[in-house]
């Protein structure tokens, strides 16, 4: 066991990426099962809260976009499921854990969508701050889940350059517009900091995600990364941003920042935050309403394989 350990954390150290058939200790396993799963249940929720506005887009140019990222959302649910199954677990199980509150998905997605602005504001801000993260995450350690996440940072990177661009048209827009991106844009802000995770010193994982490279830098670093990156381009939109105490700081090189509502971030993380209890509504009629799709699918195959079998 200890050389089989030794191996495996001299392979993290040189680089080389664990692949699903490659030994590896339990908690790494478990570890990352519990991630990449809670990011696949994080797409496929962040589907509701734009999803809620595909109806209502005030252009054809612009539900095609929309369309197209919800779709992408979808896309990055399954790679991502499908990276967490080649460590063993199964998709009814990521599911039924999802569906019994067991396993978390992102805060981000527990708050509403009030006004169009919002569909900006979330490719923006809420797509800019998982995209950095997902950079960081195409260099981790496990194989599958590194190559799955290049795709995703591809599609996420037009989620994010649409969402700006749609809120640069409203903030040329009437004062009305203008209005509703500054809305929006006070609205998202402090929640998008929340999904960087909690201080450096209150993460629980991080600590032995960066030993195992599973996490290449802590919440703290890319939530100053984000910060430094949108209160440049806030800027580009003739917006603020919803922090008296944002200031450029010369001697860290970096925007010092107010204090996040953490008992916020926490009560959303344990269920109670404005839209938990309607999104994991949604996602369970989802389930049950596609019974009937998984049935069929299940016997389609059984089908098949009999046929292939009879004329072997
Ligand atoms: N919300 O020890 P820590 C997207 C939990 S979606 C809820 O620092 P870790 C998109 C954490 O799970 C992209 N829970 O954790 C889709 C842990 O609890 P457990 C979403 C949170 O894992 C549609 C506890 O707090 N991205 O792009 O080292 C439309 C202690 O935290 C949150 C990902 O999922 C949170 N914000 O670091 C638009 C990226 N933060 O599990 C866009 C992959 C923390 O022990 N995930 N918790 O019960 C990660 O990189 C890491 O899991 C995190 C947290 C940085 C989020």
């Amino acid at each position: 066991m200890m050389q089989h350990e030794q191996l495996f954390q001299s392979k993290i150290d040189q680089e080389v990426k664990i692949e699903p058939l490659d030994w590896m200790p339990d908690a790494y396993r478990k570890n990352l099962v519990r991630q990449i799963s809670q990011h696949a249940h994080s797409e496929i929720v962040g589907m509701l809260p734009e999803g809620n506005w595909i109806t209502r887009a005030p252009s054809l140019k612009r539900k095609a976009i929309l369309l197209a990222k919800v779709q992408d959302e979808a896309g990055h649910g399954l790679y991502l499921y499908s990276a967490a199954e080649t460590l063993g677990t199964s998709r009814d199980q990521m599911i039924e854990d999802l569906h019994s509150g067991k396993a978390k998905y992102s805060s981000i997605f527990n708050y509403p969508t009030l006004t169009w602005a919002d569909m900006g504001a979330i490719g923006w801000l809420v797509d800019g701050a998982a995209i950095l993260n997902q950079v960081m995450l195409c260099r981790t350690s496990y194989g599958p889940y590194a190559r799955a996440m290049v795709r995703i940072c591809k599609e996420e990177s037009f989620h994010q350059r649409q969402g700006f661009e749609s809120l640069l048209v409203l903030s040329k827009g009437t004062e009305t517009q203008k209005q509703m991106c500054q809305d929006a844009i006070n609205r998202w802000w402090w929640p998008s900091l929340m999904m960087f995770g909690p201080k450096d010193a209150d993460s629980t994982h991080s600590d032995q995600s960066m030993k195992w490279k599973i996490k290449r830098k802590s919440n703290d670093e890319l939530r100053q990364q984000f910060i430094d990156m949108i209160a440049g381009q806030v800027k580009l939109l003739g917006m603020t941003l919803p922090d008296p105490d944002l200031k450029w700081n010369e001697e860290r090189k970096h925007y010092d920042f107010g204090e996040i509502d953490w008992e916020e971030f926490w009560a959303v993380v344990k269920g109670n935050g404005p839209c938990n209890k309607e999104r994991l509504a949604a996602r369970k009629k989802a389930w049950d309403d596609g019974a009937w799709v998984r049935e069929a699918a299940k016997v389609y195959a059984e089908k098949q394989s009999k046929k292939i079998l009879k004329s072997a």
